[in-house]
């Protein structure tokens, strides 16, 4: 198969990329010595932006026109109940570590990255550009944690259950599938959509580079 548009802007953007995959909060998991106070701080602000991610996946779904394939419809309402589950595990994992998120207060980074979701919601964002930042929000996570499973990795076991959720092989084939939709429907879609599509991804690139900064601070 020929390479899609996705893959070429993986590698126009690697060193925005690399800041969001392998910032120092993912290495400082990997390599055990994260401060636990700011796995915390990222835990309650994570279960706040799932919250608004979820409302974003809805859009993506209501946008899909009516004539697009059933297995289209479907990765993204898959996507949809992964994150049922999801908020079910940040509760859990609020119990586990003490975190009250009733109390939560979202922090500027995090305002500003659910701000911009409900951006693309606006009715005049194309299908396409939703789909690539679907896609990219879910890959930078999948890309991050998984680099914290790997062998050599001295991720503390209090933690792996975290990198697992979104590391694992079947999140992986998740992400390939909205990737492989993505690009389906960014190669149907006019060069102005295309561009706009790449801007919203070096916008989640550089959105998750400031969460992660958040979560350190
Ligand atoms: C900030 N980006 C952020 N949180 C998440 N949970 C994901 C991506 C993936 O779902």
């Amino acid at each position: 198969m020929e390479d899609g548009m996705t893959k070429r802007w993986l590698g126009a953007h690697k060193e925005l990329l690399h800041a969001a995959t392998r910032h120092s909060f993912i290495l400082s998991i990997r390599d055990g010595s994260i401060d636990l106070g700011c796995f915390k701080r990222w835990l309650g602000q994570d279960y706040l932006f799932v919250r608004a991610f979820v409302r974003f996946a809805a859009n993506v779904l209501v946008k899909l026109p009516k004539d697009v394939a059933e297995t289209d419809i479907d990765v993204v309402l898959g996507g949809i109940c992964a994150l049922e589950k999801e908020i079910s595990w940040f509760r859990s994992e609020s119990s586990k570590w003490g975190v009250h998120f009733d109390t939560l207060i979202p922090q500027k980074a995090n305002e500003d990255y659910c701000r911009f979701l409900e951006e693309l919601s606006a009715s005049s964002t194309h299908y396409a550009v939703v789909l690539a930042a679907f896609w990219a929000i879910e890959m930078v996570y999948n890309d991050a944690f998984a680099t914290c499973l790997e062998t050599d990795a001295k991720t503390p076991s209090e933690l792996y259950d975290a990198c697992e959720r979104w590391g694992n092989a079947g999140f992986k084939a998740y992400c390939t599938a909205l990737q492989q939709l993505a690009d389906k429907h960014l190669q149907m879609s006019s060069i102005d959509i295309q561009g706009q599509a790449e801007q919203a991804f070096l916008k989640i690139l550089s959105s998750e580079v400031e969460f992660w900064n958040m979560s350190c601070q």
